[in-house]
């Protein structure tokens, strides 16, 4: 399969960490008693897999093992995939049939500067525009000036409409324009970027929090979607992100852009068990066409095959 071939190559180095330390482990000790538990403890935290997950994880492992014979430490990846994909199971989900349900389907992309935002935003345009869907995109970070060029850049390639800004303009007003002529050019998807300096500075959310208000008050039941990117490669500071982001503006998903890049992708597994935000995407490398939808069941396979 296609989807698990590129999940699995952009998983690699956490794969390396994860699995192959792992089976490492099961060489040097075939039985699965307190010590083997207490090491594979050790792997899953070195993977950011986090507390709360890997408590998950080891409790599901003995449990089992108090209600029947599991055998020697060569079934953990088994138990290991069985207790990942309950935590999936457990973790908060959204509706997918509401995707793109109506139009235009509005989506604000936020989170810290240089998580992958405005890349993140060439792939998803790339992906609508493949599906037939007419795409906006507003250059709503009006911070920077490389911030408008290299969204432009991203439009051009793709092939998406786009609304520019001038530096320093007001994000909500460029939120605007957007939104209205969405509307007028009957488009399907507009998509928003935003500026991500420093999210410890309120203004920041403030500024964040009015281009909501502004998409609101233009387009009833907009932003459909708000969609915090966060960087794989920053590990447990990523969830701290998603607190505070979801905290002020209300997160409807998460796009967990760099998993190729990091040794620790067990954060997805992180941010199932303690936040109450689905992961809807996941970046795995630098080309357009590296966006995956997220699927626990794949993620898993991809990890542990
Ligand atoms: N390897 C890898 N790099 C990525 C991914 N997503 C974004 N990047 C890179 O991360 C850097 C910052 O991305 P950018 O979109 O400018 O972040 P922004 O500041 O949030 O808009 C760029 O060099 C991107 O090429 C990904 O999934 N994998
Ligand atoms: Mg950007």
């Amino acid at each position: 399969m296609f989807v698990l071939k590129k999940l699995k190559s952009g998983l690699s180095k956490t794969r390396g960490n994860l699995l192959k330390k792992v089976k490492e482990l099961v060489g040097l000790h075939p039985k699965l008693d307190q010590k083997f538990l207490e090491k594979l403890e050790e792997i899953l935290l070195s993977a950011d897999i986090g507390v709360e997950g890997t408590s998950k994880i080891i409790s599901g492992i003995k449990e089992k093992s108090k209600k029947e014979d599991i055998g020697g430490s060569e079934k953990i990846v088994e138990l290991l995939k069985d207790n990942m994909n309950s935590i999936f199971e457990d973790s908060y989900k959204y509706d997918a049939s509401e995707d793109l349900s109506t139009t235009p389907w509005v989506q604000m992309i936020v989170g810290v500067n240089g998580t992958g935002k405005t890349t993140t935003i060439g792939k998803l345009a790339k992906k609508y525009l493949d599906d037939k869907k007419k795409v906006l995109v507003a250059a709503c970070d009006t911070f920077r000036a490389a911030a408008g060029e290299q969204l432009e850049i991203w439009a051009k390639r793709v092939g998406a409409d786009m609304v520019r800004s001038q530096l320093g303009q007001d994000p909500a007003s460029v939120a605007f324009d957007a939104v209205k002529a969405a509307i007028s050019r009957k488009v399907d998807v507009l998509i928003a970027d935003t500026a991500g300096r420093l999210h410890t500075k309120s203004n920041l959310m403030e500024e964040l929090k009015k281009i909501k208000r502004v998409l609101e008050k233009c387009l009833s039941g907009a932003p459909h979607e708000i969609l915090l990117v966060i960087d794989a490669t920053t590990g447990q500071n990523a969830l701290s992100q998603a607190k505070f982001f979801n905290d002020a503006l209300g997160v409807s998903g998460i796009v967990l852009a760099k998993l190729d890049g990091t040794a620790k992708g067990g954060i997805v597994v992180a941010i199932a068990s303690e936040l109450k935000i689905p992961v809807k995407w996941v970046g795995v490398g630098e080309d357009v066409s590296d966006l995956e939808k997220f699927d626990s069941k794949s993620f898993v396979e991809a990890l542990l095959e």
